[in-house]
């Protein structure tokens, strides 16, 4: 019997025009940022490449890292109440790094039945291919695909809503400026059809030490993961910084509810990046920074969705009250 060729599957990973304008694109980023008065600064999203996102996973296992455990505890407890409560047929993630958490959702979803499709939406291409693999080789009845974007300006790329559950997990919200909030709600909403559902993960504002600990752990981790930023400037767009020159710094601002991470010119120098067109002259102590990762209660969070189309649906804490799983769902 002649066998039926397979029929091959196309690349089930795409690209999005944001990613493939990445050289230029990441160019006037990184150029409009560091320009920035008083303070430079540098988009953090440009901390995860194959290292930064491996320094990511490194972090997660830390002592001090509360997050990622609390986070993971609480979708254990019930991620199969939210599948049985909302019914989706696909499950869709921003940023979903090492692709872990999801399998928590995919296990209720494929126990009942329902699991038709699966699509990641990850800046860092090389995780998100693993991922994508990884997860059609153990979930073959699900359609899995991959876009590499950027949640802040490509979720038009996941294709429309409906029987969708979008995750996104970590605390990750927790880097955009709490400005950029109802517009990246908004964005969301637009994703999703009436009923549909938007997991969020967000990290509460807490004791300034609990938090200060985080982001200085012992182990020197979270510095390596800062200053990974500068290695990827150094690859990417061919910039000549010293990363040990620059010193990590993270500190919690009370009255704004934010980590800031920050690097600091250890002496006096002068980095350039020649593709941006930039020299970039600091002077000992200067500081340039990195990352935003704010803190949320239930009200400050619940303010920035007024007027999006999505309403909380439940409010998930663990018994210390340091990390929420908040259910959205789309009006
Ligand atoms: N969801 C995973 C990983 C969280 S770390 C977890 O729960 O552990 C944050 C992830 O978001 C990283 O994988 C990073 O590469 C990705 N990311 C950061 N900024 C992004 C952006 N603007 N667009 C898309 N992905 C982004
Ligand atoms: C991905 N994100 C939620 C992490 C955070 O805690 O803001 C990134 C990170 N920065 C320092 N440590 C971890």
């Amino acid at each position: 019997m002649p066998q039926t060729p397979a029929i091959p599957r196309g690349d089930p990973v795409r690209r999005t025009r944001t990613v493939e304008r990445t050289f230029e694109a990441m160019a006037a980023e990184v150029r409009a940022g560091l320009s920035g008065r008083p303070l430079p600064e540098l988009p953090c999203k440009y901390f995860y490449d194959e290292r930064g996102s491996a320094l990511f996973e490194a972090i997660t296992e830390l002592p001090e890292y509360y997050q990622t455990r609390t986070e993971t505890a609480l979708l254990e407890a019930h991620a199969a109440a939210i599948v049985e409560a909302l019914r989706p047929v696909e499950l869709a993630e921003l940023g979903s790094g090492a692709g872990h958490k999801i399998r928590l959702f995919l296990d209720a979803m494929r126990s009942r039945g329902r699991l038709e499709s699966v699509v990641l939406l990850e800046i860092s291409e090389t995780y998100l291919r693993q991922s994508v693999d990884r997860l059609q080789a153990d979930y073959p009845e699900a359609a899995v695909r991959g876009v590499v974007g950027d949640f802040l300006h490509d979720l038009p790329a996941l294709g429309p809503g409906g029987g969708r559950l979008l995750l996104f997990l970590a605390g990750t919200i927790g880097n955009l400026h709490p400005d950029e909030l109802p517009a990246f709600f908004r964005e969301a909403a637009a994703a999703l059809a009436p009923g549909d559902g938007f997991l969020v993960g967000v990290d509460l504002v807490k004791s300034p030490a609990r938090l200060h600990a985080a982001y200085n752990d012992s182990a020197g981790v979270t510095a390596e993961f800062n200053r990974n930023i500068l290695r990827v400037l150094n690859d990417r767009l061919d910039a000549d910084f010293d990363p040990d020159d620059f010193e990590h710094r993270a500190f919690y601002d009370t009255d704004r509810q934010w980590i800031e991470m920050r690097l600091r010119a250890r002496r006096p120098l002068i980095a350039r990046i020649p593709a941006a067109g930039i020299e970039l002259v600091l002077a000992a102590g200067d500081e340039i920074r990195t990352e935003l990762s704010c803190k949320y209660t239930r009200e400050s969070l619940t303010a920035r969705l007024a007027g999006t189309a999505l309403v909380v649906e439940r409010w998930i804490t663990d018994p210390e009250c340091l990390f929420a799983s908040v259910l959205l769902r789309r009006t």
